[in-house]
């Protein structure tokens, strides 16, 4: 069994959002084309609190891009993105919503970031993403999304670990390259990780796998 699986394609990670990520516009109409050739359709939400300790402004004297230790991690601090029920949190306007069966939410606690959409940073807590595919019985998992670097690497790592046939559709994803190389770097990551292979949407829709 097959699933697509969106990560965070949420209007803050847009061009003119909170957090954008070049070309981030880019990814939803990829994910639009692939949608109808999956039985299952499920996509990650970064659902921050207000209060989010990976926002550089609740700190004293911090700007985004600065590190510190949280919760026993290295964390870059972030501009303030996807609050919880603000616009900037809602999927993005360009997805074609009505195809999308379940959305699973991360980063709800305050203390600590979750990257992946399976656990949050420390490995502490299950997001329900697992017990959701588990429910519907997926073997396969395609992932797009945003970030390259960030979200769509450590999902897929996680996915990898947990023993998913891993397809990362590599035009599907942008990166934040907040060094240049990030995102390419994040793709060879996940490549040597396994069970990742790393396709063109073209192939996904095509029926080639
Ligand atoms: C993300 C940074 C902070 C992502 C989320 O979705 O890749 N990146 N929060
Ligand atoms: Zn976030």
């Amino acid at each position: 069994m097959k699933a697509l699986l969106l990560v965070d394609i949420q209007n803050d990670f847009l061009p003119g959002g909170a957090l954008p990520v070049p070309d981030g516009d880019q990814v939803a109409p990829v994910a639009n084309l692939l949608m109808p050739h999956f039985d299952f359709v499920i996509a990650t939400q970064d659902w921050h609190p207000a209060n989010h300790a990976s926002f550089a402004d609740n700190h004293a004297q911090k700007k985004p891009g600065d590190r510190i230790i949280l919760s026993g991690l290295s964390q870059i601090l972030w501009p303030r993105h996807c609050v919880q029920n603000t616009p900037g949190a809602q999927l993005a306007a360009g997805l074609q919503l009505d195809r999308i069966q379940k959305t699973v939410q991360k980063g709800t606690d305050a203390a600590i970031d979750s990257y992946s959409g399976f656990f949050d940073n420390g490995h502490r807590r299950r997001t329900g993403l697992q017990d959701v595919l588990a429910g519907q019985g997926v073997t396969n998992l395609y992932v797009l999304g945003l970030a390259t670097d960030y979200c769509v690497k450590f999902t897929v790592l996680d996915a990898c670990a947990l023993g998913y046939r891993v397809f990362v559709v590599v035009d599907g994803c942008r990166g934040v390259n907040l060094a240049p190389g990030d995102a390419a770097a994040a793709l060879e990551e996940m490549r040597r990780a396994g069970a990742a292979v790393v396709v063109q949407s073209g192939q996904v829709a095509g029926g080639g796998h």
